[in-house]
């Protein structure tokens, strides 16, 4: 398995990513894995819709925690490319925050589709959250290609329709990943095509922060089998806690809150 470090960010893209909130970062899947998460995320998303309907469901064709839903998911969770961008914008002990899908239904549209942020906090000056959009069709204007307020990241308020009017639409092709800022003001377009366009969805965060699901107890162990040391760093194993004194005082090998995470 590539190890993270192997791969170094472009750091023209990186300094994109600072400075604007968000860049394309060409080429973070190969196409058969693009076909592979596709296939497996429409799967998904249709188990989903089947097992919320008649209920109050806003998440549709939104699907939670995919990496327990295809072993594909599973090992993106350790893409060298997607590490190269991560450690140097949150720390190479950042952990996942949420693991999710953003599809736009063929003439429809989804939760994203209003101007928000993904993260609730604003810290002049530093990153808590990190956001990654894989794309798994060309993004176009026609099929809802996300629009990013250039620069936003540090504002409180949400901007005003003037002021969103300067937001960029992002291009990614299949098989690339918007890297933002999670404080980016940004929204999902409307997909007025007859075809869904499908990616998959990031939060990532500090390694002392919480989680939005917990990631250690709700991975089993047939999901662990495709992560290596970074996918179970990334998944939250290193900053476990321990809930009796016998698992605060374990060895340094078997600690669950181990040393050194930030
Ligand atoms: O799918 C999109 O275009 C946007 C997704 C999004 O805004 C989000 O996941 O926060």
């Amino acid at each position: 398995m590539t190890s993270a470090s192997e791969i170094p960010a472009d750091l023209s893209v990186l300094a994109r990513i600072r400075a604007h909130g968000f860049a394309v970062v060409p080429n973070v899947l190969d196409s058969f894995t693009v076909e592979t998460m596709k296939r497996e995320l429409l799967r998904s998303a249709k188990e989903d819709l089947a097992a919320w309907a008649g209920r109050d469901y806003p998440d549709a064709w939104m699907v939670h925690n995919l990496m327990v839903r295809n072993s594909v998911f599973a090992r993106f969770l350790e893409n060298a490319v997607l590490h190269s961008y991560l450690s140097p914008l949150l720390g190479d002990t950042c952990i996942l925050y949420a693991y999710t899908s953003s599809s736009m239904p063929p003439a429809g549209a989804n939760f994203s589709s209003r101007v928000h942020v993904d993260s609730p906090r604003v810290i002049p000056g530093y990153w808590t959250n990190v956001g990654v959009m894989v794309a798994l069709d060309d993004f176009t204007s026609e099929n809802g290609a996300t629009r990013f307020l250039p620069g936003s990241f540090e504002r409180v308020a949400a901007p005003s329709r003037e002021e969103f009017a300067q937001s960029e639409e992002v291009f990614p092709t299949a098989g690339d990943a918007v890297v933002f800022n999670a404080r980016t003001w940004h929204m999902g377009g409307r997909n007025t095509t007859g075809v869904a366009r499908h990616a998959v969805t990031l939060n990532v965060c500090r390694s002392y922060m919480r989680q939005r699901f917990d990631y250690p107890r709700l991975v089993g162990g047939e999901t662990l089998d495709h992560v290596g040391e970074v996918g179970r760093r990334f998944l939250g194993f290193n900053v476990r806690m321990p809930s009796t004194l016998e698992e605060y005082y374990l060895p340094d090998a078997e600690r669950l809150y181990k040393a050194g995470q930030g």
